[in-house]
């Protein structure tokens, strides 16, 4: 990459962030999402805290405005009216002011405070936020340990599609198509009047998730009925994955607070989440989705199947497989990491998470692949996704036949991993 490309990169990412800052948070784009989410606003903070750490801890501390009395942290906060989105507050039917979701996203916050608290470039003045901040991260973990794993079985359940970030991903294939439709909302969708209908979930996928969001509501939201009663329960790896590294991230941070108690704590759910993770296994040897319903693995690994590594659980032979799946990925695909395997009869390199790469997928595979040494594994990851953003621009997500950027332009945690990974 030419140093002219690398300075037009920067100052497109920090545009970016700029025009998608409302102030406190960021929007993904104004377009398709004009609110806040929750993981996006993690890998958004990474971005900021790379030229204004105060907007970067701001981004966390705004999402915790969000945070429900027992400890869940949402997936959408929906700090300000906007009619261009569906399902807004209304579809959702929470209490919460703000107005949020029901359902929370993959918690990637503590390993992003962790990210700005070790670059600060004076701890002293951002101490007094991290302290804050913790015991809200604490107790959103205890949610996930507790209230999203009822029986302490080490394996954390969602309840929606969407809460594992990977919206229509092959692993809810077979969970989703045991939740028989009581809606049907497809004249109420924005979203695919805003990109290609080619490049979003199906109508049939949007009944099915609204049900389960009917089917919630009708419990009221009560945390332990929700988990233990929505027709879709499944432990999504990804989710698993990114809880677990999370883990170990804040007890990094408890040990630097001197919170003895939190750091015992976050020692047993991660030993318990360690122990559980050979129940996520296939007889192929990587790791998938589980149907806790059913007993059933997913039926294809996906892009979450390398995130072991970005936990920290992979055994040495994980290591070598997941290193063996990437490489022959790369066989048939010239960019990676595809959202799912490119030999399963569903894979799709234009619709979502079904086979088009997203960027911060991309950032915690690689850094998953470098904490075991395989640097040349990480580089290859790291190169493909800085060509389609030169090539491609800060899209959404992109094809991997052709590095053609797909969904959304002008995508803030698309820029956030430019300026905090690949710059
Ligand atoms: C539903 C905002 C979000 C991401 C998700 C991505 C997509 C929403 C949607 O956009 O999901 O939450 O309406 O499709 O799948 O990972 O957080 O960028």
């Amino acid at each position: 990459m030419t140093p002219e490309t690398h300075r037009r990169l920067d100052q497109e990412a920090r545009r970016i962030l700029a025009a998608n800052d409302r102030g406190g948070y960021t929007v993904p784009n104004e377009r398709v999402y004009p609110f806040q989410w929750n993981w996006d606003s993690a890998f958004v903070a990474m971005g900021f805290a790379m030229f204004d750490e105060d907007r970067a801890w701001r981004e966390l501390e705004t999402l915790f405005l969000g945070q429900w009395a027992d400890g869940m942290v949402p997936s959408i906060v929906f700090h300000t009216p906007a009619d261009h989105y569906y399902p807004g507050p209304t579809a959702w039917g929470t209490r919460h002011q703000p107005p949020t979701t029901g359902i929370s996203q993959p918690p990637v916050a503590a390993t992003s405070a962790r990210f700005l608290w070790e670059r600060a470039v004076d701890r002293s003045l951002v101490r007094d936020r991290l302290a804050a901040l913790f015991p809200k991260l604490m107790a959103w973990h205890r949610w996930w340990h507790e209230t999203r794993d009822p029986d302490g079985s080490g394996l954390v359940t969602v309840t929606h599609p969407w809460e594992s970030g990977r919206d229509n991903s092959p692993d809810w294939d077979a969970p989703l198509a045991a939740v028989a439709p009581t809606v049907s909302v497809g004249a109420l969708r924005k979203d695919n009047k805003a990109v290609d209908p080619s490049e979003r979930p199906t109508d049939d996928f949007y009944d099915r998730v609204m049900t389960l969001v009917e089917e919630a509501k009708a419990l009221g939201w009560d945390g332990i009925a929700v988990s233990r009663g929505l027709s879709m329960r499944v432990c999504d790896l990804g989710v698993q994955c990114i809880l677990s590294r999370a883990d170990r991230d804040l007890l990094a941070l408890a040990e630097e607070l001197g919170r003895s108690e939190d750091a015992a704590t976050l020692a047993r759910w991660i030993a318990r989440s360690d122990a559980a993770a050979a129940r996520l296994r296939a007889p192929d040897g990587t790791y998938r989705s589980l149907d806790l319903r059913t007993g059933e693995l997913a039926p294809c690994p996906t892009s979450a199947s390398f995130l072991p590594l970005y936990a920290r659980f992979a055994t040495p032979d994980d290591v070598e497989a997941m290193s063996s799946l990437a490489r022959s990925w790369w066989d048939r695909l010239p960019y990676g990491v595809a959202s799912c395997d490119p030999g399963f009869p569903g894979f799709d390199p234009l619709r979502y998470w079904r086979g088009p790469v997203w960027l911060v997928v991309n950032r915690m595979i690689a850094d998953g692949f470098a904490a075991h040494g395989l640097d040349d594994i990480a580089a290859r990851i790291a190169d493909d996704s800085a060509a389609m953003l030169a090539t491609n621009g800060f899209r959404e997500y992109f094809d991997p036949r052709t590095a053609m950027g797909l969904g959304g332009h002008g995508f803030s945690w698309s820029a956030a991993m430019w300026l905090s990974w690949l710059s």
